[in-house]
């Protein structure tokens, strides 16, 4: 907790660290009721701060120091300095060791920040800043050392005892208890640091690198989950493939672990050769994993293995440069994710997510840029913007520079900076100097804020045969930056004929066509393009692939939007053409709810949708995405003021339409590949995937229309499947039908069946906590005393809680506020237990400003209640306090 007024950090303020720890030599001593740690740092004066020998301030949290040494000679109470943060002492030469000993508290620590306990396994979770809740340190990520760590614990509990790097020894103590020491030779910054001590199984694997070394391969869960480990197994080894081809890049230990917990406050962590997941980021399999999950392991598997080099070989020189790795890195996993399964298909679910989610956050009170220029807490900068528009950016240099360009210069900057802390800037001068170009005015992406808008108008000369575009580009002003200088802007486009067909691409001035798909780079705040050769007015395909993080205007009437559905060459584009075409008729429909007028469908929404589910030629997976609505979260974010009631009625009543005119092909489609599911024994792979989802979106629409057939085929459907993508569906879709019987039947054959397997309650609580029929708080509320329940578990929390404000907007919202004052309580909790839970939890009450004023007021009162409500932890002060400034 905090007491004192939290600090506000600068970036312009950094400044290299004094002293250097060249060497750390750990031993842990593991009780039931405390821990000792002994920390042996060999340290030296950094010969870049110049002469003098400064005091030495060491970070330190929580910790009960026993004794210090300076040289082996232990130091009186006057030597040194103790206060809530920091150890000062006084070298006395400009080499020198420090010895102490700490005790320690993993056994009560429920902030799941430094060591502790998850069950019955000790853990750490040291990034950012959790490696000074250990013992006393340089806690920065420019301080790189050394590592060796010994372990002692009881043997009987904890037969398996790990640290990072190579296993070097171990041995027997007296009294039941054993030891094992580790070294990691590779320098690294402590926030790398891990430890793991349990009663441990694992699965093991082996990989040959390319210059044939052998990797032993091992990921250890809890005995219960052994048989949900080759998925993540798979997509380690394909990963470890994938970094050598596509980046050259090879893996540098003889062994790389990965261990499952069931307490972690996020996805999974890149420790140096130990890394430690979310067991929801591990575990899959057929029968307890969606393919969604199954994704998601695939992905962060290859997220955390990529930051092998990306983060932990080349890391960040201070926390405002986390996309340095961040950013980098989820670029990297998308990539690899493309790859392996559908790229397109890959492509629109991050942009619908990005947009949604990234683009809010951008425009609410914590906007920062991807390179943030203060903070009070660090860890509230673990945000959409610095991984996810973070990625955008380095995928925009991708495309300026093409892929030969790009990886020339990812050597360059493995190279120049192997074993370094660096920045941002060091990143793209590596990209400048690997293509010879200047990116000094792309880099506004790293330090202004906000999502640009780009306005785009064309015009057509008859006469001269040419079609100008013009860009207006702007961008809304942001916490400290009131305005904005212009983007570069990579604008991926072609032109199409009125067969539908692409057209040659020659801009004015040009001495022939270049292709019909180019990259206009936009520069300037107004800029056009000439186009020449048309022989009639062509329709433009704009922004292909999503290649700028922008919002994008252009005025294409509905059946110009139909059109590119079915003609653009570009799959991206074909899904956003129908995104388009979906939010202007949600948006006619806003319109006439909130006019009191009789609802009434766009018919062309209708024809558009059976159109492509009569094309069986078709990808199934970009079917499903086109026929995915888009989300009342995104209509929120688009619109200037959200109409909750509005936004929902309108969206329900265009899926019933949809599901009654197109009743017949919905139920082919589904018919169909039902069959096919149950003939064919799951597999996780993209057509599989593709079937399941287009039948499952099928099923969706068709329970809309009540028919007794369509509640047969689903109970039959959640009872003979023999994976829970199938049966988590048609429970979800029975949960939010009007047939109680059946679902209370169904819900409660679910939590019998899974009753000891905590992975799959999340998804049965996120299945209720997301039902859109009314009383949902109450349901919510309900189920926070079912015994599978927590709030000692993160994944709990997100599942329950997370879920229902996130995802269901309009129980959350209810006009009475209610939704707001439940979560504000979790919050005031959880605040004390975990902060960084606590301050997660907080952000749908941090966009207060997109709602009437009624609402405001109310959300506005929870925020002003959490300020109010006592001694508030850095992370939720923070988010509290700028939300309401
Ligand atoms: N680097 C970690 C995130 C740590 C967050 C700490 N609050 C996971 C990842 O991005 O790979
Ligand atoms: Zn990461």
């Amino acid at each position: 907790m905090r007491t004192e007024q939290p600090k506000v950090i600068y970036l312009k303020d950094y400044q290299a660290p004094e002293y250097l720890i060249d060497e750390t030599n750990l031993t842990f001593e593991l009780y039931e009721d405390h821990t000792l740690v002994h920390a042996q740092l060999v340290m030296r004066r950094n010969p870049e701060r110049g002469e003098g020998l400064p005091p030495l301030v060491l970070d330190g949290q929580q910790l009960e120091l026993q004794w210090v040494a300076l040289d082996d000679r232990v130091l009186d109470e006057g030597e040194y300095q103790l206060d809530e943060n920091h150890l000062t002492l006084q070298p006395t030469a400009k080499n020198f060791t420090v010895d102490s000993t700490v005790r320690i508290h993993p056994e009560t620590n429920t902030a799941l920040e430094g060591l502790y306990k998850s069950g019955k396994m000790f853990c750490t979770q040291c990034e950012a800043e959790g490696f000074r809740k250990i013992t006393y340190y340089l806690d920065r990520p420019d301080v790189m050392s050394s590592f060796t760590t010994t372990l002692s614990a009881e043997q009987h509990k904890y037969p398996v005892l790990l640290s990072n790097g190579n296993p070097v020894a171990s041995g027997q103590e007296e009294g039941g208890r054993h030891w094992a020491t580790w070294q990691d030779p590779f320098k690294k910054p402590a926030y790398l640091f891990a430890l793991v001590a349990g009663d441990l199984w694992a699965v093991e694997d082996s990989f040959t690198t390319m210059s044939q070394r052998e990797v032993a391969l091992r990921i250890y869960v809890e005995p219960e989950n052994i048989d949900k480990c080759q998925h993540a197994m798979d997509s380690l080894k394909k990963s470890m493939r994938w970094d050598e081809e596509v980046y050259g890049r090879e893996y540098d230990l003889d062994i790389f672990m990965i261990v499952a917990v069931n307490d972690f406050n996020m996805g999974a962590m890149e420790n140096k050769g130990l890394n430690i997941f979310n067991s929801s980021c591990v575990l899959a399999k057929a029968e307890t994993a969606t393919d969604a999950a199954h994704q998601r392991v695939e992905g962060v598997v290859a997220h955390e293995y990529f930051h092998n080099w990306s983060g932990n070989r080349v890391t960040c020189r201070d926390w405002f440069q986390l996309s340095l790795k961040e950013g980098f890195t989820v670029f990297r996993d998308s990539e690899f994710s493309a790859d392996m399964n559908s790229r397109t298909v890959k492509r629109v679910e991050d942009v619908a997510f990005l947009r949604t989610n990234q683009f809010a956050e951008d425009a609410g009170p914590m906007a920062h840029p991807v390179r943030p220029d203060s903070f009070i807490e660090i860890s509230n900068f673990y945000t959409l913007t610095v991984y996810e528009k973070g990625s955008e950016v380095v995928r925009m240099i991708h495309t300026l520079v093409g892929v030969d360009g790009f990886r020339k210069g990812t050597d360059l900057y493995f190279e120049r900076h192997d074993g370094q802390a660096v920045t941002c800037d060091d990143f793209v001068k590596a990209m400048e100097d690997a293509n010879g170009i200047d990116l000094t005015q792309f880099k506004r992406w790293y330090t202004q804020s906000g999502t640009p808008r780009l306005a785009v108008e064309e015009s057509y000369d008859a006469a001269a045969r040419s079609y100008t575009l013009s860009f207006r580009q702007s961008c809304p002003a942001t916490p400290g930056q009131p305005s904005k200088q212009p983007f570069v802007i990579p604008l991926e486009m072609g032109l199409l004929g009125s067969a539908g067909q692409p057209l040659p691409l020659r801009l004015q001035g040009e001495d022939a066509a270049v292709g019909d798909n180019r990259v206009l780079a936009i520069t300037e705040l107004e800029q056009s393009f000439t186009f020449v050769d048309l022989e009639e007015k062509p329709l433009p395909s704009l922004l292909r692939g999503f290649s700028a993080p922008i919002k994008l205007s252009f005025p294409y009437s509905r059946d110009q939007l139909m059109f590119l559905m079915q003609h653009d060459s570009d799959g991206f584009n074909r899904w956003e053409a129908g995104q388009q075409l979906s939010v202007q008729v949600l948006q006619e429909l806003i319109g006439q709810h909130q006019r009191g007028e009789a609802l009434k469908l766009d018919q062309r929404l209708v024809e558009a949708f059976r159109t492509l589910l009569l094309d069986s030629s078709l990808d199934q997976a970009m079917v499903a995405e086109m026929l995915s609505l888009p989300s009342e979260a995104y209509l929120t974010e688009i619109s200037d003021e959200a109409d909750v009631e509005a936004i929902h009625a309108a969206r329900e009543f265009a899926r019933k339409q949809l599901a009654d005119a197109l009743h017949e092909p919905l139920w082919q489609r589904y018919q169909d590949n039902r069959v096919a599911s149950r003939e064919t024994p799951y597999v996780a792979e993209a057509t599989h995937i593709a079937r399941r989802s287009l039948q499952n979106i099928a099923l969706s629409y068709l329970m809309l229309s009540g028919r007794a057939q369509v509640l047969e085929a689903c109970q039959e459907q959640y009872q003979s499947c023999d994976n829970m993508t199938e049966r988590l569906t048609a429970l979800a879709v029975l949960v939010n039908s009007p047939f109680e019987e059946e679902k209370a039947k169904a819900l409660a054959m679910f939590a019998d069946y899974f009753k000891d397997d905590p992975l799959v309650m999340d998804q049965w609580f996120s299945v209720q906590a997301g039902c859109t029929l009314p009383g949902g708080l109450e349901r919510v509320q309900a189920l926070m005393e079912h015994p599978a329940f927590t709030l000692k578990n993160p994944n709990k929390i997100r599942a329950l809680i997370g879920a229902f404000a996130n995802q269901n907007l309009v129980n959350f919202h209810r006009a009475d506020g209610a939704g707001y004052r439940f979560l504000a309580d979790q919050v005031i909790t959880l605040n004390a237990r975990n902060p960084q839970i606590a301050s997660r939890l907080l952000a749908p009450l941090t966009r207060w400003r997109k709602y009437a004023p009624a609402r405001q007021a109310l959300m506005r009162g929870e925020l002003e209640r959490i300020l109010a409500s006592g001694e508030l932890s850095s992370d939720v002060y923070e988010v509290v306090s700028k939300s309401l400034a």
